[in-house]
């Protein structure tokens, strides 16, 4: 019965990850996947998930089905966490709870197709791999917008604003609001306000997916653009991601927002979101929601979260500082401003291939190609071997 089926091309971020901890090099660093590692290189629990969830603990509540779409109080801080106080005033907003960012793109894609008949998706040249595999899965056909320019660094931006603007009514656009992967190259508040003019010329349909708010310069600034847009009169999408922020990578933590603009529609949305969820897994999974709700709701579990947040954030950018000076001072050929100035947890460093192999088979370094560096895999122990290593694959 099945013996027709071939074998799977296997995630390539998956198969670097596997032949790392397959490596015994003692000196071997992991900087591929997109996992925050501490100064120990540790994935850390964060101290106000423990507390959140020792709390839980001694309350002994059961566990029972929560509803489809999630706790109603775990939406609201989903919407507050991404617009701000704006969405107090703003009623026609629907939030769902996800199985991770990835299950908010794919609800979301599913719901693209099955309610607004839509047949195609533009995405950033590059994206994220996962954003291929989960659209064109869900039936979407996949084009780019230019979006990152490799040879000189840079963001092509005029290209990627003549394109938007080419495209027809309606137009199902992905964005990433802040620490796009895998460029690390954002756009400036001046350039989001372009596209936003853009999309409102052409009534395009926006996709945000936010998967890194707070790691780029804090969680208002990375929402920059959906702050911008609650004040407009467009209908978009957002999927948001709890897995790196709260670090709950394994509870598959997301939410999937749904801008309407009138209460009527906004039920009649949330209706379908329900209908896509009932019918693929039912309901969510409880736990995380449970730990991110407590910890939202209490002021000091808040404030511990948005510290440690913080903390992250400024120990990948001491990452940064190290590594780019190291390469300067040592007299690299490699652009180190890059790697300096990108946000979030990657650098598109512009090593090749070549260079790549070299890392990986001379120093046991692990880079996903081309060239993406998760720059959490650094750490005071490991920056200068790093940096020795990328010095002598670049040297002229
Ligand atoms: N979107 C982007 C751009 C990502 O990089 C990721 C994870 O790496 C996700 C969405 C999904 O995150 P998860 O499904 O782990 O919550
Ligand atoms: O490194 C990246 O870009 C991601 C990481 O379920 C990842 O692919 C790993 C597992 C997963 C989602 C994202």
């Amino acid at each position: 019965m099945f013996n027709h089926i071939q074998p799977s091309v296997p995630d390539p971020i998956m198969s670097l990850m596997e032949a790392y901890m397959q490596d015994s090099h003692p000196q071997k660093v992991n900087l591929g996947i997109g996992l925050y590692y501490d100064h120990q290189g540790n994935i850390p629990l964060m101290r106000a998930v423990h507390l959140a969830e020792q709390r839980l603990l001694e309350q002994q509540r059961p566990h029972s089905y929560p509803p489809i779409e999630g706790s109603a109080l775990f939406a609201q801080q989903i919407q507050a966490l991404l617009f701000g106080d704006a969405i107090q005033s703003h009623q026609h907003m629907v939030t769902v709870q996800t199985v991770g960012g990835s299950g908010a793109l794919k609800l979301g894609a599913d719901f693209l197709c099955h309610y607004l008949s839509r047949r195609e998706i533009w995405v950033s040249d590059p994206t994220w791999a996962n954003h291929w595999a989960i659209f064109e899965g869900a039936g979407l056909k996949v084009n780019t917008y230019p979006y990152f320019d490799d040879a000189s660094g840079e963001l092509r931006f005029e290209a990627m604003l003549n394109t938007l603007s080419s495209l027809p009514e309606g137009a199902v656009v992905l964005l990433h609001p802040c620490c796009h992967n895998p460029t690390g190259t954002d756009l400036s508040q001046p350039q989001w306000r372009a596209v936003l003019e853009v999309l409102q010329q052409r009534r395009l349909l926006p996709f945000f997916d936010i998967a890194y708010q707070g790691f780029g310069d804090g969680l208002a600034e990375d929402s920059f653009i959906l702050r911008e847009i609650l004040k407009t009169d467009l209908d978009f999408l957002v999927s948001n991601s709890f897995s790196k922020n709260v670090a709950l990578y394994g509870q598959r933590l997301g939410g999937l927002s749904v801008c309407c603009n009138s209460l009527e529609t906004a039920a009649n949305v949330k209706g379908a979101l329900k209908t896509l969820i009932r019918r693929s897994y039912s309901c969510p999974p409880t736990h995380g929601s449970q730990i991110v709700e407590t910890l939202l709701a209490d002021e000091y579990l808040r404030q511990l979260w948005v510290s440690e947040l913080t903390n992250m954030r400024q120990r990948i950018k001491q990452m940064r500082v190290s590594l780019s000076a190291g390469l300067e001072q040592g007299g690299s050929t490699l652009d180190y401003r890059r790697i300096r100035d990108q946000k979030g947890m990657f650098s598109y460093t512009g090593l090749n291939e070549h260079q790549l192999s070299q890392l990986r088979h001379q120093y046991s370094i692990y880079l996903v190609a081309p060239g993406r560096m998760c720059l959490p895999g650094l750490n005071q122990h490991n920056v200068d071997y790093v940096t020795a290593a990328i010095l002598d694959v670049t040297l002229p």
